[in-house]
């Protein structure tokens, strides 16, 4: 079956397949991992409903403290049994099984609580808070994966600039250094679930609507 010229060329081609089969087995998992970034931290929840961070109706010091996640590679990225937490408790969450994260998507962890509002936005609760609270004078935020002796996957530590009423979010998100959240335009204290400088989908579309309404008024004046 295999002779000549021509078997020895598909045995080589067979030979050159695997080892890519082989090399993106080994590397996208490696790539993808080291794609997940933390993305934003809410450590001090505003004293008035302002800090209302899950949205469902009530201020809580550690209810309404969250971590964001963000998937900044090109394939999605099972997280399912991954561990968030801070770095002072054995006390830490695990993402339920085949939680993915696709490429672009945001997740994220409340303290606790009942997080309303955030539509098809992939959402968790910890057991009231987040390990021991998310200290506002300072803290470290860590994410491990699932292996048995578990690899951290991603890790911030931030200073008393987390207790100011407000998140601290990396700028531009996804790749930039944390910043306090209310420096980014239109200025929100946090943004759980979407990127910083997102702006309101209805005022988006209200904006384009006007602006197609504008044009075809001008274009149709113009053929008067
Ligand atoms: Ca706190
Ligand atoms: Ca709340
Ligand atoms: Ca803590
Ligand atoms: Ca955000």
């Amino acid at each position: 079956m295999f002779d000549g010229p021509s078997a020895k060329a598909s045995i080589i081609m067979i030979r050159y397949v695997q080892l890519v089969a082989f090399l993106v087995v080994l590397l996208v998992p490696l790539q993808s991992r080291g794609s997940i970034v933390i993305n934003e931290i809410h450590a001090d929840p505003a004293a008035d409903l302002s800090g209302d961070a899950n949205g469902d109706g009530v201020r809580s010091a550690t209810h309404d403290e969250f971590i964001e996640l963000l998937n900044t590679g090109l394939s999605s990225v099972d997280i399912g049994g991954w561990t968030l937490s801070d770095d002072d408790t054995s006390s830490v969450f695990s993402f339920p099984f085949a939680t993915m994260i696709a490429p672009g998507e945001f997740v994220v962890l409340f303290g606790g609580g009942t997080p309303t509002g955030f539509g098809s936005i992939q959402v968790f609760t910890d057991d009231g808070s987040i390990g021991t609270g998310l200290s506002n004078s300072g803290d470290t935020v860590q994410l491990f994966d699932d292996s048995s002796t578990p690899v951290l996957i991603a890790s911030y530590t931030y200073g008393s600039e987390g207790g100011d009423d407000q998140s601290l979010t990396r700028s531009p998100d996804g790749t930039g250094g944390f910043v306090k959240h209310s420096t980014i335009p239109p200025g929100n204290l946090f943004s759980p679930g979407t990127a910083a400088s997102a702006i309101v989908p209805e005022l988006t579309s209200f904006a384009v609507w006007s602006v197609l309404g504008l044009v075809t008024y001008v274009g149709g004046r113009r053929r008067l």
